[in-house]
């Protein structure tokens, strides 16, 4: 059986220690989509780890790890992030990690040509985090990318990806600043260390489920990042949703024990794109920096905001949480006064939009209705049980599942692994 915890919001909404916190059930751990693009942050036994392209799944020593089909792969940050974690005591790492040779893999021409595109886009730019996740995806859309299975028959490989950058050098000319006979000659040394950890990824997954193993699939991004259902077109290239889970791995989606989507208690976004509830000024600051809110991969300064439940409410519909994993309550401890978007104003017509708008300009233009509690004003970081939390906690916990309509099974109270709530 599966259970499958996903980005509600915008990101780094904490899906990294529900991942960390689950695994030690699970025989399998997943990643579906996204590349190096992702950041998690696990605080382990008082050890904190990074993790972009790998799955978090590593730091249980009894779990094999498998990235899936739909994740692009950047062959040199695997390399380096797996040596990371084992510098760190990680056990075993190589014998533990797999991944599928349909896995796209993103190049160094890719990270230039993102770079690039960015630059080109001038004031309307993504704020990609510059990973070539974006032009990695592009050529496998255009069916011109090269996948992990390729990497093994040498002259497929370097005639495959001559071709790609001869195609990029006729787009950008002598703004590319790449040589290809350089990445080509990276990969003889890549092709036979990658040998160890390329499988089908069909069988696996059809044998794992055969034999019931509790898989546990992690997503990367968030729903609103989505490349369908997301803010479009500030969105990650990849479908960050539910639909993606299935598209990148072989999963039987009879066999889907939970859907878990994790919520920050208020709103995040890396990057450029809309952001109704973003607070620009001390309200936004302040759940900055008591929230500690730095990109994890590229060390940006994220932008922040009161709770948005129009958003998880349309991230729900999508991608049909059965539980909610509520994360950084104790980052609200100190605020007199807590408000959360419940509605977007139609502001021609002063009605309510029923759901989120495709229309990024109505959106622009939407005034957003919030309504005010009263904060706790009181520390939750020790509070182990959910009927040891202030009244106002509970209230604001109860307004949530309430409006959702899924159940807040999870309450992250800080960072370590000991730091959740867990509601039977
Ligand atoms: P990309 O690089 O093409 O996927 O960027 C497209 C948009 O997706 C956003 N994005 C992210 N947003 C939040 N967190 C992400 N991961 C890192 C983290 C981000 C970091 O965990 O902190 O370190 O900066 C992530 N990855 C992609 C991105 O900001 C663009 O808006
Ligand atoms: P992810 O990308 O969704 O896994 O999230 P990130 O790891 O990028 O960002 C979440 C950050 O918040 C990390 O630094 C976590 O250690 C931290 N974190 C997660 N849950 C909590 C919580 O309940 N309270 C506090 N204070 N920090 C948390
Ligand atoms: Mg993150």
């Amino acid at each position: 059986m599966a259970t499958i915890v996903l980005g509600a919001q915008w990101g780094d909404e904490g899906k990294g220690k529900l991942v960390d916190i689950l695994c030690p059930t699970a025989q399998v751990c997943a990643r579906a989509q996204g590349g190096h693009n992702a950041g998690h942050t696990i605080v382990a036994e008082g050890v904190s780890y990074d993790f972009h392209l790998l799955p978090s799944g590593l730091l249980n020593p009894n779990c094999i790890n498998l990235i899936g089909s739909g994740v692009v792969v950047h062959v040199p940050t695997f390399f380096s992030e797996l040596a990371t974690l084992e510098k760190k005591g990680l056990k075993n790492v190589h014998d533990r990690l797999l991944v599928s040779d349909r896995c796209q893999i993103d190049f160094d021409l890719h990270t230039a040509v993102d770079g690039l595109e960015e630059v080109e886009l001038g004031a309307k730019s993504i704020g990609t985090t510059k990973r070539g996740i974006g032009p990695t995806y592009a050529t496998k859309a255009a069916r011109s990318g090269v996948r992990l299975s390729e990497v093994f028959d040498a002259e497929t490989f370097e005639t495959k990806l001559r071709t790609l950058a001869a195609g990029y050098k006729k787009r950008y000319g002598n703004l590319l600043q790449y040589d290809v006979e350089d990445e080509i000659a990276r990969f003889k040394d890549y092709r036979e260390k990658l040998r160890k950890y390329s499988v089908d990824a069909t069988p696996f997954m059809a044998d794992v489920q055969k034999n019931n193993a509790k898989i546990l699939i992690e997503g990367a991004n968030a729903l609103m990042l989505d490349i369908d259902w997301g803010t479009y077109p500030y969105v990650t290239s990849s479908n960050t949703g539910l639909g993606g889970i299935f598209t990148g791995l072989a999963l039987n989606p009879t066999k889907i024990a939970s859907i878990i989507g994790v919520v920050k208690a208020y709103t995040t976004r890396v990057g450029g794109g809309p952001f109704p509830t973003e607070d620009v000024n001390d309200i936004g600051n302040k759940l900055q920096e008591i929230g500690r809110e730095w990109g994890v991969s590229t060390g940006r300064r994220r932008r922040c905001g009161w709770l948005d439940l129009v958003v998880v409410k349309y991230s729900t519909s999508i991608n049909h949480y059965t539980a909610l994993n509520l994360t950084k309550l104790d980052i609200l401890d100190t605020f007199p006064e807590i408000k959360i978007a419940t509605a977007y104003i139609h502001p021609d017509t002063k009605e309510r939009i029923e759901s989120f708008p495709a229309d990024l300009a109505l959106l622009g233009r939407c005034e957003i209705e919030y309504k005010t509690m009263e904060g706790w004003n009181t520390g939750t970081a020790a509070v182990k049980r959910f009927d040891d939390l202030p009244a106002q906690a509970k209230k604001y916990v109860e307004f949530i599942e309430g409006f959702v309509g899924v159940p807040v099974a999870w309450i992250g109270t800080g960072p370590g692994r000991e730091d959740m709530i867990i509601r039977s």
